[in-house]
């Protein structure tokens, strides 16, 4: 039994979370029998959701999950993709976790405004009375990791340009392909999906918003991939 360990549905999308949005999608691209259940941090193997069970097999991170489907089931999420390609569409995966991930990190847990509408519900099991301190605290661990990443140290505008600029790049790219890299869905998809998905989100305010609503092609691959992938 594969037991895929997630936060759970929220702000509107199948997950908070791109990189467990992108594990979902991968297992159901995979086909395979899972179930999910709420992550524990403190018991997650990196201190990071999503990870997953497999039989006693412990993976943590969505891209180890990913090899573990790869090399246990056999499954090549890739098929079909010439090596040129499979370049293309790992370069664009990792576009959006390492450079688009850590904006909309910045965008929810930096903005008074969005961690008030979003984030802040995370904390509503804390006590009340420890609430402010357990926020404040996760809040500016969140910072210094923005800082470590290199994103914390730009201000707004600045991740808002450089969002921009990838936004662009991934709506030129998807053109009017039904998936990224083209008429058949891809391992990238999963987390171009997430991500696109989680830039959507309306209850956020900040540039990468504007940015992706205006790239009709986006907006139609979310709906899309939304109804394939997430029917519920
Ligand atoms: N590289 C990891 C990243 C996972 C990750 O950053 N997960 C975040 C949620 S989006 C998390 O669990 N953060 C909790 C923490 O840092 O304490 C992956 O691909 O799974």
């Amino acid at each position: 039994m594969i037991t895929l360990y997630t936060f759970g549905p929220a702000f509107g999308v199948p997950d908070p979370s791109p990189y467990c949005m992108k594990a979902l999608m991968l297992l159901k691209m995979a086909g395979l029998e899972f179930r999910t259940q709420p992550a524990n941090l403190r018991k997650a193997p990196k201190g990071k959701a999503p990870y997953m069970d497999d039989n006693g097999t412990r993976i943590a991170d969505s891209t180890f999950i990913r090899f573990h489907l790869e090399n246990t089931y056999g499954i090549d999420f890739d098929a079909g993709l010439s090596d040129t390609e499979r370049a293309v569409a790992w370069t664009f995966e990792k576009l959006c976790e390492d450079n688009l991930y850590w904006a909309i990190v910045y965008s929810r847990w930096l903005n008074d405004e969005n961690f008030n509408a979003g984030p802040v519900q995370f904390f509503q099991a804390v006590p009340a009375l420890m609430r402010p301190f357990v926020v404040f605290m996760v809040r500016r661990q969140v910072r210094r990791d923005l800082k470590g990443q290199g994103f914390g140290r730009h201000s707004e505008a600045e991740i808002g340009a450089l969002a921009t600029r990838a936004i662009d790049h991934l709506a030129a790219y998807l053109g009017d392909k039904p998936y990224l890299m083209g008429d058949k869905p891809c391992g990238a998809d999963a987390i171009v999906l997430a991500t696109v998905a989680s830039l959507l989100c309306d209850i956020f305010v900040s540039p990468m918003l504007g940015a992706t609503a205006k790239h009709n092609n986006l907006v139609a691959y979310r709906d899309r991939l939304m109804v394939e992938y997430f029917p519920d």
